[in-house]
């Protein structure tokens, strides 16, 4: 199933290099954010979306450091019943977009660091075919919606001079 999306790139933070006129568009990844479970024992799920650039590449894997273990993992549904199962690899055709959304291919983390979750975000480190690696900052969302982020305490003048 694919997901409805309607949601182009809004920012690319990883762009680099790609103002150059010529250049043949990057592979690249967008909106990444992390939907926290409620249950520390249980996984967490990760969102985004890969673009394929000129040349388009395969996702292999994707690491971090703020949790112990990212499975990419695709979901899918017969007779009412969903299962879901981990993936190898993940085509991302040239000139097209693959999302990674509810309800789909997704990531689970197991045991996500808690600093990362004060913080609010988690880098994620993604494994192209190409050899190349994609370091992109994933939001972390808790399971109501909210960013997960502990907001430090206000100190007088803390806003000013910025
Ligand atoms: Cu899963």
């Amino acid at each position: 199933m694919r997901a409805p999306f309607a949601l182009f790139a809004l920012t690319a933070p990883l762009m680099l290099g790609l103002s150059a006129c010529g250049d043949p568009a990057p592979t690249y990844i967008d909106q990444a954010w992390v939907r926290l479970s409620p249950n520390k024992d249980t996984p967490s799920a990760g969102y985004f979306i890969a673009h394929g650039g000129d040349s388009g590449a395969q996702l292999r894997g994707v690491l971090t450091d703020y949790a112990l273990k990212v499975e990419m993992h695709e979901s899918m549904s017969s007779g009412g019943m969903t299962s879901m199962k981990p993936v190898e690899s993940v085509d991302i055709p040239a000139k097209s977009q693959v999302a990674f959304a509810p309800g789909g291919k997704h990531l689970m983390l197991w045991g996500v660091n808690d600093t990362a979750i004060s913080r609010g975000k988690m880098q994620l480190t993604f494994l192209m075919s190409n050899g190349d690696r994609l370091l992109v900052d994933a939001v972390i969302r808790k399971a109501d919606g909210t960013d997960s982020a502990t907001p430090a305490p206000s100190k007088p003048g803390e806003h000013e001079g910025h």
